[in-house]
């Protein structure tokens, strides 16, 4: 039976880890809040007193754009207040982690990086995927993507062919006031019917229902979050004039929220994220509620890691998930997964649920370690930080290493030859830094070592 827990073991969380990385974004992602090129994506590794692991990711944002949790506030929250509730504490099953951490309100994204964790430990413990023991039902699952705002449609609409040739089986597009009725134009021009939404991320009000009224032309599949992020009234107004069928994403952050919306008729559409409601077992329920009330649901994704994903393919397996969700392939994403193998996506769009235990991914903490910046380890015998600044290799400390390297190979190759050069070529290294954004730091970190023995200092500067 979907939603049941089939089994369940007896644990103790001896440890929390919390591992702040820095990836940054093959291409950035733009919404009605702001662009991101970054991930700074809080892991969390607890570990029980036999020995075995599991592995969660805080799905909050760099900053408190998408809901109010970001990463900073989630690092002191998680460190501070929600691991000390479950470390020591005996738990008959990972389903009462969230119950350990009722004391503190809200903060769901935060529990929920502890609660997915334990989950994670628990399948593992039990030797049975994640998926499985979630109660999922369909071990293959349907996939769209979410494409950020571009810089131009033309842009846009390739990014949306190299999408649909990949096989992927919706297409959602992020939506705002200077990027919304011309545009999904352009794409239903281009690409006639094919299953098409837009999510405007709360970017309109109800002054803005004629423009609203007005997609009903293009048959969107669903229109996501129109309106502010904490309303659901105002939803059920604009859901009772237009046509296009409106699907919740920021407000649904609990069962109760998605009974109220559903009674209210906020919208006829779920977007279940597992972050945003507190964890697994949150959205078990509420994936009961929309199964029973008949609406249709689909998992969100929050530009998680390899970890975050894993979690939501686990997920989505419930028999509620009836919608292609917004879980794609990790190349869209990464230059590199945390995970191994990348999450890859079938022709057809669909991803398969790993048969082995747990999560079912293998987690490469060597990788890890080369993108951490800080750590944390909560024990109920103390707390150990990672102060060692030689650990902290972001990519943006790597390529700045690698400059200083190219530097001491121009004083050598006499490329160099005065105390002044020197610093003018510092200067110049530091202005080329500050002038990069990250994807493209990476790309230059990519290509560096191989060009230190043959360096000439004017190769650098061509790309300003
Ligand atoms: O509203 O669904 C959203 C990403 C960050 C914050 C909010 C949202 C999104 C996405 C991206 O749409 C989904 C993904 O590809 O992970
Ligand atoms: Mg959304």
């Amino acid at each position: 039976m979907p939603g049941c827990i089939p089994y369940q073991v007896n644990m103790q969380i001896r440890s929390i880890e919390l591992i702040e990385i820095n990836l940054p974004l093959v291409q950035f992602f733009e919404t009605s809040f702001g662009r991101t090129y970054e991930r700074r994506i809080i892991l969390v590794r607890v570990e029980d007193t036999d020995g075995n692991e599991g592995w969660g990711e805080n799905t909050c944002g760099e900053v408190p754009g998408y809901s109010d949790e970001w990463t900073d506030s989630a690092w002191e929250t998680t460190e501070k207040i929600l691991a000390p509730m479950v470390v020591g504490k005996d738990v008959d099953s990972a389903a009462d982690v969230w119950g350990l951490m009722k004391r503190a309100r809200g903060h769901r994204m935060s529990k929920a990086s502890i609660e997915t964790a334990c989950w994670d430990l628990e399948a593992k413990k039990l030797r049975v995927p994640l998926w499985r023991h979630l109660g999922g039902v369909n071990q293959t699952i349907n996939c769209g993507v979410s494409i950020g705002i571009q810089d131009s449609v033309a842009q846009l609409l390739e990014k949306i062919r190299t999408e649909l040739d990949a096989g992927y089986q919706r297409i959602k597009i992020k939506i705002a006031p200077h990027w919304d009725y011309d545009v999904i134009k352009a794409v239903r021009e281009e690409f006639g019917d094919i299953l098409l939404m837009g999510d405007a991320n709360s970017a309109y009000t109800l002054d803005d229902i004629d423009m609203l009224r007005s997609l009903d032309e293009f048959g969107l599949m669903m229109l996501e979050q129109p309106l502010p992020y904490d309303d659901i009234i105002d939803h059920a107004k604009l859901q009772a004039q237009i046509k296009t069928p409106i699907c919740l994403d920021e407000p649904i952050k609990s069962p109760d929220d998605a009974r109220k919306a559903i009674e209210l008729g906020s919208g006829k559409i779920i977007n279940l994220k597992n972050g945003r409601v507190g964890g697994h077992a949150q959205s078990q329920q509420i994936e009961t509620i929309c199964r029973e009330a008949a609406i249709p649901m689909w998992c969100g994704g929050m530009l998680e890691s390899g970890i975050g994903r894993a979690h939501n393919i686990a997920i989505s397996t419930l028999a509620g998930y009836t919608m292609p969700g917004d879980v794609s392939a990790s190349k869209r994403y990464w230059h590199e997964d945390v995970i191994e193998p990348a999450v890859e996506v079938s022709l057809s769009g669909t991803i398969t649920a790993p048969d082995g235990p747990g999560i079912g991914f293998e987690v490469r903490r060597d990788r890890i370690k080369k993108v951490t910046v800080r750590t944390v380890q909560i024990t109920s015998n103390g707390v150990y930080r990672d102060d060692d600044d030689s650990r902290i290799v972001s990519y943006k400390h790597y390529v700045e290493d690698l400059l200083d390297q190219l530097i001491e190979t121009a004083v050598e190759n006499k490329h160099v030859k005065s105390e002044f050069e020197r610093g003018v070529l510092q200067g110049n290294y530091e202005l080329l830094l500050r002038a990069l954004n990250l994807t493209e730091a990476f790309s230059i970190a990519e290509q560096l070592p191989k060009k230190i023995s043959e360096f000439e200092p004017e190769s650098l500067f061509d790309k300003s």
